[in-house]
């Protein structure tokens, strides 16, 4: 923990949107009256029919049921679109930055309007209808934006697939979902290199149950190149919105229909589909992205996240189109065509507000201080993390180098979960300390708990919950309540269990330590063990697999597997490298494993259980206090494990 405390400059308090007192005055409110509270705020955005109703929610394991505004009725994309035409139908909605640095574009309310309207028009002709769910498997290009809004334009559920997700994972939230239309591009560009993402496609509709469901797959032509084609089932975007009318009613949903599906990795099972509906999750996307960011009028806004993350879901779009801000989308990656990209695009589109993850400031933090070349990073006023922890000398460094000192940095904890952002300083309101995201936005009210539910009080550490409902929280499953209510409802009573732990200091800000379950966040991705653990032993040549995370210096966590062979198997380079080739196939590039060690067994109980606190120590070099090992069913294991460990420092 870092000791350092940056308080609130004067000038910035001034000027922000939240200063202390007003935090203060609204925080109480928003958790002693959250009707009156969330009540005014609903009125940030359009409604077609006013709710009469606020809060309508409880936690109650028997009876989880979530609902805000319930009886409102609005669209998400006339939230974004329609509202803004006549004050601003020419300001620019979005900056696109493609993937190489002589590709932008500049598109405004009106063009976004109208090329929405087209698209909606093309999914409906393709027979897409309310509540139907269209996967969205896409590269970072406006077509992805324009199409999430054109399913909420017509009250299509989107699910959008990380386009880093391989094939099998494609296939299996297809299925999961039932989707009958899948949107993609022809190939993505990334740093410079081609990538073929519609192939990816085709071989995840080589699956009979994804096939089942989907019937037709719309292609964006993002790169000139012949590719494999199916007459019937693939249709060209380009086509599609050419024949399309341009004038498409938004349709009326009422607030607690569902807006996307994104799907999650969690401890156990198969990724999970969360699913968010309209009202609270757009009031709490819009509210949190103007005072969080201190968004004003005429900024220009840039989140680097993916669209496939719920970054991407709150923080390009929604949160910020909802405003009537400038979001800027950008294809490319840090390192293209130089390292110095970041501080050329943010000079280039003269960058008000800047929202990346750790995982990419350490990458730059490691190519020296002169990494963003002679960029003038001068219009820079706010400054974002998301991801995972940071840790105080990349956060030191993001405020040096990128902010100039001057920058106030937000680092902001939440979920795929609950929506939006929850915990977090806000730049006019809360002195920072390097590390922490301290204190929770309006109407959260996180708590900390002992492995038996007691609620701890004071300087202290604990498993972090949130004991009441805010508006942009899942309401569910996909498909499966019942496993919402046992992941996130049933291990504590009452309160929603987020899987963090975290410590709250003397001033009661929260310092998230990291998960608490089987899950572990590698360069700001989750990623289920049990997930690549299935992924491994699909493999033929192994009999069992045991992942846990380990400190990565660059990515926050790194994935350290231990295998043990099948009978007739023998370990090799070749098979190291065959596995994490499978892995990659399996899941995509994000799961590679960064060390496979070959075990010959695996530290286990009596009963047969693995024990991962053993196997978390070794991974992280850390093997001179294993604790009690008397429980071991043969305590042998552990040394063979300790010589061929393969992360020493
Ligand atoms: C938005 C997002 C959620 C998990 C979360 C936590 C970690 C995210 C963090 C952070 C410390 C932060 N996490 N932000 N930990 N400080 N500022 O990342 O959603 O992909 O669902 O991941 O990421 O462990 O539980 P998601």
């Amino acid at each position: 923990m870092s000791e350092k405390v940056y308080p609130v400059r004067p000038e910035v308090a001034a000027a922000a949107h939240i200063d202390n007192a007003k935090y203060e005055a609204m925080y109480e409110q928003s958790v002693n009256d959250p009707d009156a509270f969330w009540g005014e705020q609903g009125k940030r955005i359009d409604w077609f029919k006013p709710y009469s109703t606020v809060k309508n929610t409880s936690f109650d394991p028997h009876n989880v049921d979530i609902r805000w505004f319930e009886d409102g009725t609005l669209n998400a994309a006339y939230n974004c679109l329609d509202r803004h035409l006549e004050t601003r139908g020419d300001q620019v909605a979005i900056i696109w930055e493609g993937d190489d640095p002589s590709d932008s574009e500049s598109i405004t309310y009106r063009d976004l309007h109208e090329r929405v309207s087209r698209f909606s028009n093309a999914l409906k002709a393709e027979g897409v209808e309310k509540g139907d769910v269209v996967t969205l498997y896409m590269p970072m290009i406006p077509e992805a934006a324009v199409a999430m809004l054109a399913c909420a334009r017509i009250g299509a559920v989107h699910s959008i697939v990380f386009g880093g997700f391989s094939p099998e994972a494609l296939a299996a939230r297809i299925e999961g979902a039932n989707s009958k239309v899948v949107v993609t591009s022809n190939f993505s560009l990334r740093g410079g290199k081609v990538v073929p993402l519609k192939a990816n496609v085709d071989k995840a509709l080589q699956n009979e149950n994804a096939a089942a469901s989907c019937k037709t797959v719309i292609v964006v032509n993002r790169v000139e190149q012949e590719l494999p084609w199916v007459e019937g089932r693939d249709k060209w975007y380009e086509d599609l919105v050419a024949k399309a009318s341009a004038d498409c009613p938004a349709e009326e949903m009422n607030a607690e229909d569902p807006l996307f599906i994104l799907y999650t990795s969690g401890s156990t099972g198969a990724p999970k589909g969360l699913k968010h509906t309209t009202g609270g999750y757009m009031v709490y996307a819009s509210m949190t992205h103007e005072y969080v960011f201190d968004y004003k009028d005429g900024d220009i806004y840039w989140c680097t996240a993916d669209v496939g993350w719920v970054t991407g879901h709150s923080y390009i779009v929604y949160g910020p189109l909802a405003n009537g801000a400038t979001t800027l989308m950008f294809e490319g990656v840090p390192s293209y065509p130089d390292n110095s990209r970041f501080g050329r695009v943010i000079e280039k589109h003269k960058v008000n507000q800047f929202y990346t993850a750790p995982t990419a400031i350490r990458a730059l933090m490691q190519q020296g201080e002169d990494v963003l070349g002679d960029s003038d990073l001068s219009t820079l006023r706010i400054l974002g993390s998301v991801g995972e922890p940071i840790n105080p000398e990349a956060w030191e460094w993001y405020n040096r180098i990128v902010g100039d000192e001057k920058c106030p940095i937000v680092d902001t904890w939440w979920q795929t979960e609950t929506g939006g952002i929850m915990i977090v300083p806000l730049p006019g309101a809360t002195a920072a300390k390097p590390g922490s995201a301290s204190r929770p936005f309006f109407g959260v009210q996180p708590a900390l708990l002992d492995a038996e539910g007691n609620t701890l009080e004071g300087a202290v550490d604990g498993n972090l919950v949130i004991t009441d409902s805010w508006p942009a929280q899942a309401r569910s499953i996909w498909g499966d309540h019942e496993r919402f209510v046992q992941t996130y409802f049933s291990t504590y009573k009452g309160v929603y269990t987020t899987g963090d732990g975290a410590r709250r200091d003397e001033d009661g800000y929260y310092w998230i330590t990291g998960r608490v379950d089987d899950v572990i966040n590698v360069s700001g991705h989750r990623m289920g063990t049990a997930e690549v653990e299935s992924a491994l032993v699909a493999h033929p040549a192994v009999a069992e697999a045991a992942v846990v995370g380990y400190p990565h210096d660059l990515k926050g966590q790194g994935i350290y597997v231990y295998v043990t062979l099948q009978s007739g198997y023998e370990q090799s380079d070749e098979l190291m490298k065959e596995l994490r080739l499978h892995v990659r196939s399996e899941i995509g590039p994000i799961a590679s494993p960064d060390l496979i060690q070959f075990a010959p067994g695996m530290p286990k109980t009596r009963s047969g259980k693995i024990m991962r606190r053993i196997l978390r120590k070794i991974a992280e070099d850390d093997f001179g206090a294993l604790g009690d090992t008397s429980t071991l069913a043969d305590p042998t294991v552990v040394d063979d494990l300790i010589e061929h460990r393969m992360n020493r420092k």
